[in-house]
């Protein structure tokens, strides 16, 4: 009896049929992407980004400033950190929870680099780091009209509870033409 030709072994299969494979498993791995795409755009729908959505643009943004022995940086609606200047750790200082109102009665600086006087738009950060023998940090940040992203200024109110004055033109009102317009203070 004569040996059989073909060989039936699985290490040569038919040419077609890995070729098959192979496009299963491309497609497979577009399909589990496609998913984790889709979960993170729906999950991005249902986030706050405030009145009219305005805050949408600075989503995945960060600021920072250097102030006594930290760099301060605030990520908007994220989180907020002490980066000590020395190197080491960072510190949370807090992840956005919500928006809120307050009501400013300051004095313009000449720079307009400040809140001035009117309701304005708060970002709180809430559950940071525990303090040592206090509360977990917090970060109140407080945005007034201006032509870029800039932290303004940064102060410890008391222990672990941080205010930061924050400059944006996603609090700018809009002009008749649409373009942002510097808010004037009204006496
Ligand atoms: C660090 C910083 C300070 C804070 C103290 C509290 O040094 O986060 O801002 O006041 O810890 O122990």
């Amino acid at each position: 009896m004569l040996a059989s030709a073909v060989d039936t072994s699985e290490s040569s299969e038919d040419p077609a049929v890995a070729t098959a494979r192979r496009d299963l498993d491309t497609a497979k791995s577009t399909l589990s992407q496609q998913e984790r795409d889709l979960t993170s755009h729906q999950e991005d729908l249902t986030r706050d980004y405030g009145p009219d959505e305005v805050f949408r643009s600075l989503k995945d943004k960060c600021i920072s400033t250097e102030s006594g022995e930290y760099t301060y940086e605030l990520c908007f609606m994220a989180q907020a950190k002490q980066l000590p200047r020395k190197g080491g750790g960072s510190t949370n200082m807090g992840n956005f929870v919500r928006f809120d109102i307050v009501h400013s009665d300051e004095d313009l600086p000449v720079d307009g680099k400040g809140l001035g006087r009117g309701p304005r738009t708060v970002l709180r950060y809430e559950g940071g780091q525990g303090c040592w023998n206090g509360p977990s940090r917090s970060t109140t940040v407080v945005l007034a009209c201006h032509e870029d992203e800039e932290l303004w200024k940064i102060v410890e109110e008391e222990k672990c509870v941080y205010r930061m004055e924050v400059g944006t033109p996603a609090v700018c009102e809009k002009s008749a033409s649409g373009k942002a317009a510097v808010l004037k203070d009204e006496l």
